[in-house]
């Protein structure tokens, strides 16, 4: 992929940040996630690229825009294009901190394509690379992990969401005498700390969207750290309700119809077939990883993470939006 789209990524990240930040704290997830959707695809419709989504807002029948299929940009070299506009809608929507806009872009076929179901994920840093294995407890890893990285139990740290489905985990982990981190929402934020130098995180455990596993699978090996993933029916995790029920067996069936298979451990390079990948995420609101959107009238300023995987070149770039100034259909968006 040319480097000199890395550029174009940032700006798509930044206008769904900024769309999306205009609905921060407003109570309204679905409004903020609209506002973002449209701002990346009036973007990446301005980008050289022959682009396709590969993961996106879901199927045509029921996502408008950046569906599963749908072509976007202007022609130019053919990429797959993995979107989440709002990683985090109800922290923008609640205003609280870490939500980001992500992109990941990719040569053809770099990313497997994951059903909207949930994923188990074990995410490491470079120094644990190697050390994970999820067919294993997660008491085992952790101690391979804190071998690896020659530090003793009580002085790692485990990052996850605090969900009720990971209570028990949670004590679990407490109990080896680990310390854990439990944000509210945004397991790709909380994977990413794993591989950042000045990050106090070792390790991300815990269950999450599974379109968002395979993004983090390729920032994660942009950065050299290492993830194993598994697929899991939501039945699995939510209890076996019948509604729930009707939900698993259909997420199997697109499974199926997919070519994944679920239940099984699936390595980071099954996730991410290439290293040839761009990794772009502008903060919405502050988090441990990226600043937030902070606006002053109608200046705006951003943070943006843009990784070359090939390379490994991780660059901050902060930005300074004139927002009057953008072109009418992104300012109607952002203002
Ligand atoms: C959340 C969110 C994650 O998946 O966990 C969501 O925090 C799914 O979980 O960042 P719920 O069904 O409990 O909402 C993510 O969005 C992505 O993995």
């Amino acid at each position: 992929m040319k480097r000199d789209l890395a550029m174009a990524f940032s700006r798509v990240t930044e206008g769904a940040a900024l769309a999306g930040y205009k609905w921060l704290g407003r109570g309204d997830k679905n409004a903020a996630d609209g506002a973002a959707v449209e701002a990346m695809r009036i973007l990446l419709n301005q980008t050289e690229i022959d682009g396709q989504v590969v993961i996106g807002e879901g199927e045509i029948d029921d996502a408008p825009m950046l569906y599963i299929g749908e072509t976007v940009g202007m022609g130019g070299e053919e990429v797959d294009i993995a979107v989440d506009p709002i990683e985090g809608t109800r922290m923008t929507a609640m205003g609280q901190s870490n939500a980001l806009a992500v992109l990941a872009a990719g040569e053809k076929g770099s990313f497997l394509k994951a059903p909207d179901m949930y994923m188990e994920k074990l995410v490491v840093g470079p120094g644990a690379k190697g050390c994970i294995d999820l067919n294993k407890p997660l008491k085992q890893n952790l101690e391979n992990i804190a071998k690896a990285l020659n530090k003793t139990l009580d002085t790692l740290v485990v990052i996850t969401l605090a969900k009720p489905r990971h209570d028990e985990v949670i004590a679990q982990i407490q109990a080896m005498g680990v310390r854990v981190f439990a944000i509210p929402d945004g397991d790709v934020a909380a994977s990413i700390l794993t591989c950042m130098p000045e990050s106090e995180v070792d390790v991300m455990y815990g269950i999450g969207g599974a379109p968002e596993g395979v993004i983090s699978a390729a920032v994660i090996r942009s950065l050299d750290g290492d993830m194993h993933g598994r697929l899991l029916p939501r039945h699995h995790v939510k209890g076996d309700s019948e509604e729930n029920r009707i939900h698993g067996a259909d997420e199997l069936n697109r499974c199926k119809k997919m070519g994944v298979e679920a239940n099984r451990v699936l390595t980071m390079e099954e996730m991410a077939k290439s290293d040839n990948v761009i990794f772009s995420a502008t903060g919405i609101t502050k988090g441990d990883l990226l600043d937030g959107v902070t606006r002053q009238g109608h200046i705006a300023t951003t943070e943006t993470l843009l990784i070359r995987g090939r390379c490994q070149t991780i660059r901050r770039i902060k930005s300074t939006h004139y927002l009057e100034r953008k072109d009418p259909q992104v300012r109607e968006l952002v203002l």
